[in-house]
């Protein structure tokens, strides 16, 4: 069978897509999956941003798939809906297949008729996809396949859920890189792949998709599939891997002996990043660290999610951002940063502010504390996914205001506090994060100087999109400069000139009325 897997254009607000373009580490664990005597193309479409239909009018023709699979998050669906759209008009009786996390926590948002999916793969995907694809090609019904939902006739079949897959029995096979038909992956300049060395989580923040995914469980590839994984992937040209792991810090000592497994197979040139919980850090760094720099180890996302107790106990993240010390409870984030600073790594500071209780001095602390210790901020707003506690509380106390998913991109406050109105939150971190990245541009400099140097006035017109010399010379308000900001993010989200075939807002219950309050 001819096989063509995309993911979606739509990228988030961080970094500009001219300095990261990563691949969809799922599509390629999907293709090394499927039996051999398949062709199988992986097209990641943040490669084609500015050429999505075009990209696909191209590969349709060439592939001419008999199954096309979409992977999708939750703010990409309306755009997987065009392309699902686009590709049926190319190709009416191709079969499509969506998965990833929107259409595993979320299966009924793909069920009308009038988007055209026909089967939906709940979960980890490897194993069911493979499944799927054989009972395809040999004409067997699909009941037997377990993990996904399909259309029989006018209505949706719900097969019983797949157990999740243990990773230490060779039965998930390595990614295939080679089905990439796009290139341009790039970390500033040098290209970048992702790798996994393990999958889930035994934590339960309120804000994470991962439990609904999959459960509280915590599974390890063997330490030499993953190197094995990493010279494939360097063996390809890849000098920077980002490491795809739901929480690789669960398990500190396999991490310390992975780290002494990338270094005794010489593949510590490579720039490695990670995912990490401050507690962690703070607890095992002193031993740990040392080992993460000498692996290659340079950007670490901590989740320190928030500084405030209530925050954190909101979130449910106060048990990995805090320890034991001297009779009390104290929080693990400037432990963490400090001792990845000292053994020579930046970290990725990942903070959510707007949550239900804040109020402007509890945003401004958090921002506070960005500026201070991280090198580059990840701020976010409280974002309702689907399936994850968070949203039903925000539910509950009616204060999610915008149900457009395309918006659910993290940086949109697509929610308000009970103090503050979603504009407020997001203004407020808006204004604070730019200027913490322009901090970061001398470390940059120096690791890529040759791309930062032709691309730093494109850089640098990301950041600050929206501004011009009139704000410059201070003769418009930075509320003028956010409401412009605000109208090019919106036009960007437009990947396609093709309909979407459901035009209605669908995020969780909105809110009814806006309190006088949430404008204080
Ligand atoms: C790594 C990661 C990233 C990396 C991505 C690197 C890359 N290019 O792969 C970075 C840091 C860049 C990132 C960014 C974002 N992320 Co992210 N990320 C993750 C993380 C940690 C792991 C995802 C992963 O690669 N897992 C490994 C692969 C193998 O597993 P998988 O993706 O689940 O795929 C399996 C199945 O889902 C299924 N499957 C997936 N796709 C398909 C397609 C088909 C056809 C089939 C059959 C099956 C299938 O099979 C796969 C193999 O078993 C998750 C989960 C978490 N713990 O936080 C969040 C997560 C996926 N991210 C999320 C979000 C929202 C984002 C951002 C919008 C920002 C944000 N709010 O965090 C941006 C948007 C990215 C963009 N496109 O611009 C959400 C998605 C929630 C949702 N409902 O949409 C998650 C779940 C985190 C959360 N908030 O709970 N992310
Ligand atoms: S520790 Fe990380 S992966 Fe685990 S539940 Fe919390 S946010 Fe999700």
């Amino acid at each position: 069978m001819n096989i063509l897997l995309l993911s979606m254009p739509d990228s988030f607000e961080h970094t500009p897509t001219l300095t990261i373009r990563m691949p969809n580490g799922a599509l390629a664990s999907l293709a090394g999956n499927i039996d051999p005597q398949h062709r199988v193309a992986i097209a990641d479409l943040v490669l084609a941003q500015s050429s999505v239909r075009s990209t696909i009018e191209r590969l349709v023709g060439e592939i001419r798939p008999d199954v096309v699979g979409l992977s999708v998050m939750t703010f990409q669906r309306s755009t997987a809906r065009r392309i699902i759209a686009l590709v049926r008009a190319l190709m009416p009786d191709v079969r499509i297949v969506v998965g990833g996390y929107d259409p595993s926590l979320a299966p009924e948002a793909w069920t009308d008729p009038a988007i055209g999916v026909d089967i939906i793969v709940r979960g980890e995907g490897d194993i069911t996809f493979r499944e799927m694809i054989r009972a395809l090609d040999e004409q067997r019904p699909l009941d037997g396949v377990a993990g996904i939902w399909f259309r029989d006739g006018g209505m949706f079949r719900h097969n019983p859920q797949r157990d999740v897959t243990r990773l230490n029995t060779g039965e998930i096979r390595l990614p295939n890189r080679a089905s990439r038909v796009l290139a341009g992956y790039t970390m500033m300049g040098r290209p970048i792949d992702v790798i996994e060395t393990s999958r889930g989580c035994t934590f339960d923040c309120s804000f994470c998709s991962i439990i609904e995914m999959r459960g509280r469980n915590f599974h390890r590839f063997p330490i030499e599939r993953v190197i094995e994984d990493i010279r494939d992937a360097a063996a390809r040209g890849a000098r920077s891997l980002f490491i795809v792991d739901d929480n690789i810090t669960l398990d500190v000592a396999r991490f310390e002996e992975l780290c002494t497994a990338i270094i005794e197979a010489g593949l510590n040139k490579i720039d490695y990043l990670v995912q990490a919980m401050t507690a962690s850090i703070a607890a095992h760094g002193e031993r740990l660290a040392p080992l993460m720099h000498k692996a290659g180890f340079r950007y670490v996302f901590l989740g320190i999610e928030n500084i405030l107790d209530e925050d954190l106990a909101f979130l449910k993240a106060k048990s990995k951002n805090s320890r034991h010390q001297d009779g009390r409870r104290t929080n693990t984030a400037v432990a963490a940063v400090d001792i990845l600073h000292r053994h020579g790594m930046f970290v990725v500071g990942g903070l959510i502010v707007g949550n239900p209780d804040d109020r402007r001095e509890s945003i401004a602390a958090n921002l506070e504390f960005a500026r201070k210790y991280v090198d580059w901020p990840y701020i976010q707003h409280p974002t309702p996914y689907p399936g994850t506690p968070m949203t039903k509380d925000f539910v509950e106390r009616n204060l999610i205001v915008n149900s457009r998913v395309e918006e659910y991109d993290g940086t949109t406050a697509v929610t308000r506090s009970a103090h503050l109105s979603s504009e407020e939150i997001e203004f407020m971190r808006w204004k604070a994060e730019r200027w913490m990245k322009v901090r970061h541009l001398p470390v940059a400099l120096r690791h890529d100087p040759g791309f930062v140097l032709r691309h730093v006035h494109r850089m640098m017109a990301h950041t600050f999109r929206g501004t011009g010399w009139k704000s410059v010379l201070g003769l418009e308000s930075s509320r003028t400069v956010f409401r412009r900001y605000k109208a090019i993010r919106e036009k960007e989200r437009k990947y396609l000139d093709w309909p979407d075939p459901i035009t209605r807002a669908e995020g969780p219950r909105i809110l009814q009325h806006h309190p006088a309050a949430a404008h204080s």
